[in-house]
């Protein structure tokens, strides 16, 4: 693959070139130049927050996974504007190497009219997209980081048009599962939301940086080079459920309530329909793994106490969840 000896080939430069991070973001017409990790912070302006180093972060509860530095904002930091329900895009290093793991981007809101000042160590955060394995399995898939490398190494995601207005952070991250322990490459950049609405993330939404992610968390265990990843077609994206999921309740054996969730989209979407039709099949699959959907050939069988559940609206797809009832509107 065209992309796999370019990724060898950039691994072979020294390593400040070998990785990398968000060097600048675009909002509609308007072009913010990123943040110089390796320049003198004196004097940099900024809409993204500082962030250290190209190298990866590799511990799942590191001090610096919120915002890949110490989470507070420089002298002369930026804020950029933006209207719920607006796109925006985050730019990496090109081409970016890591083809293999899920891109994930999260949002938290700032206490007071500015994010400036605060530290985003102290802030919750949901998920507003994730994109994990798109097809093909574990072993040799189409990943989210392979289509953010694909578009022009960057990554558009639209701000929920019904989050409320303010002082947000929003958090742009790929990680890549090439070898273990995984790597975590996040980078912040910080907006005024406006024209928003009036849902606010719910409490089993919010998580914390470090907190949302364990060392143990099978999406950042997985070897993607073994036997069983060469049949497996599901991937578990780390993190919360997306902004606007349902919430997921106590288990409840042999449940066929369909509940919205999602392997690749933005948290837009609600909505149920019917559960798959077809008798499960294949190896179990664990939660929030994909187990049916529009054109999906993968295995079907959930993993015990997860049961497949299909969505709509703009995602596609359906998911091993726990919940009966879940989705309030139906119950
Ligand atoms: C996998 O998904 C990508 C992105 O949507 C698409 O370009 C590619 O054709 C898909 N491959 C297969 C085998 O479906
Ligand atoms: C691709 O990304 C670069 C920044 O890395 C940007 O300057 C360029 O305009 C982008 N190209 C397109 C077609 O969006
Ligand atoms: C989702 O399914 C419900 C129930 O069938 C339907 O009313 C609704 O229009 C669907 N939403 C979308 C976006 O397809
Ligand atoms: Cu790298």
């Amino acid at each position: 693959m065209f992309t796999q000896l370019i990724a060898l080939a950039v691994m072979a430069l020294p390593e400040a070139r070998a990785h990398g991070g968000v060097l600048s973001i675009s909002i509609g017409d308007a072009w913010y130049d990123g943040w110089q990790p390796y320049d003198s912070p004196v004097g940099q302006t900024s809409i993204i927050r500082p962030w250290s180093s190209y190298n990866p972060i590799t511990d799942a509860t590191d001090p610096t996974l919120s915002c890949n530095d110490d989470g507070a904002s420089p002298a002369l930091q930026l804020t950029a504007p933006i209207t719920a329900g607006e796109e925006i895009t985050a730019y990496w290093n090109q081409p970016w190497p890591h083809p293999y793991g899920p891109m994930l981007v999260y949002m938290a809101q700032c206490p007071g009219t500015t994010c400036t000042g605060v530290n985003s160590d102290t802030l919750e955060w949901f998920k507003i997209d994730e994109s994990g394995l798109i097809n093909g399995t574990v072993y040799d898939g189409f990943w989210g980081d392979g289509l953010m490398i694909a578009d022009n190494s960057s990554w558009t995601t639209t701000i929920p048009a019904t989050i409320p207005s303010g002082s947000y952070l929003i958090r742009f991250e790929t990680i890549a599962l090439h070898s273990l322990p995984a790597q975590f490459y996040p980078e912040c950049a910080q907006l005024d939301v406006s024209g928003g609405g009036t849902q606010a993330p719910a409490s089993y939404e919010l998580v914390t940086f470090p907190g949302a992610y364990s060392a143990t968390d099978p999406g950042l265990t997985i070897d993607i080079y073994s036997n069983e990843a060469q049949t497996e077609t599901t991937y578990p994206i780390p993190g919360p459920p997306l902004y606007g999921s349902p919430p997921v309740r106590s288990p409840k054996p042999s449940s066929t309530t369909s509940v919205a969730s999602s392997s690749t989209g933005s948290a837009t979407g609600t909505g149920t329909t019917t559960a798959p039709s077809s008798t499960p099949t294949g190896p179990t699959i664990p939660e929030y793994g994909q187990c049916g959907g529009t054109g999906w050939a993968g295995a079907t069988l959930c993993a015990s106490p997860f049961t497949c559940q299909v969505i709509n609206g703009t995602y596609s797809g359906s998911h091993c969840l726990t919940g009966y009832h879940a989705y309030a509107p139906i119950c």
